[in-house]
């Protein structure tokens, strides 16, 4: 059984019609825009605003219609994934580098209903190590500061898929920056098991050169789990 699958399509059915939806990234969150799409098939209308250039091309593939963050907000729901989700629906996101458009599109929403396996669910968080957004110039200062903070920051990574064959800058298998979206960096953080994720959220974000943090902090309302015994929700 797809616990993905079986999430996200779960949220996606609580979707009504006339609704402002912000559509998640991530594989499970693939799973509720996907069954959007097939709703719209059924007579589903709702308009959606993408949370990452990939969900954006999902959704146009899907034709489900979309707007701007700032002609459609206040969203009534977002549904998006999430890598680590707390006892208080505290999370922590960008696993995938969309963290900055997913806490502006979830900002933006009377309510985040996060998606996710039961492998996410842990007592506290920091497993997973924080995605800290960060402007690509001065970012070896900037995580210098942010190491400061108590923790050790390792600038994300992708391989190049080949080598440029015009310039041969980069040969196959090349390490660069990942570049997100709005085309800053990433720090991956460990800080280890967190004790208050509230009070390092504000702190990460106090330091210059920080865009935003993947600490998603009293923002969700409600997390569809899966596991292989069924559904279940969790609240605030
Ligand atoms: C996205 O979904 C990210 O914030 C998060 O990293 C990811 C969760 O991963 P997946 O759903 O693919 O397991 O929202």
């Amino acid at each position: 059984m797809d616990l993905k699958k079986l999430a996200g399509e779960q949220a996606a059915n609580m979707v009504e019609s006339g609704m402002k939806v912000g559509l998640g990234t991530g594989s499970t969150a693939y799973w509720a825009v996907m069954r959007l799409g097939e709703r719209m098939r059924e007579g589903l209308d709702i308009v959606g605003v993408p949370t990452s250039e990939a969900t954006k091309q999902l959704a146009i593939k899907l034709g489900i219609p979309l707007a701007e963050l700032s002609t459609l907000e206040p969203l009534d729901l977002t549904i998006d994934g999430a890598d680590e989700i707390n006892p208080d629906l505290n999370l922590i996101k960008g696993g995938g580098g969309a963290l900055f458009r997913e806490k502006m599109v979830a900002a933006a929403s009377r309510k985040l209903i996060v998606v996710a396996d039961e492998s996410k669910v842990v007592e506290r968080l920091g497993a997973f190590t924080v995605p800290v957004e960060v402007v690509p110039y001065g970012w070896e200062s900037t995580a210098k500061r942010v190491a400061a903070a108590g923790c050790v920051p390792k600038l994300r990574l992708v391989k190049a898929a080949a080598g440029n064959a015009d310039t041969g800058a980069g040969a196959p298998g090349a390490e660069s920056a990942f570049v997100t979206d709005n085309g800053n960096y990433i720090l991956d953080c460990d800080f280890g098991l967190i004790e208050d994720p509230e009070r390092l959220e504000a702190q990460i974000n106090a330091i210059l050169g920080v865009v935003e943090t993947g600490l998603f902090i009293g923002m969700a309302e409600l997390a569809v789990i899966a596991a292989q015994s069924g559904v279940r929700t969790l609240t605030r």
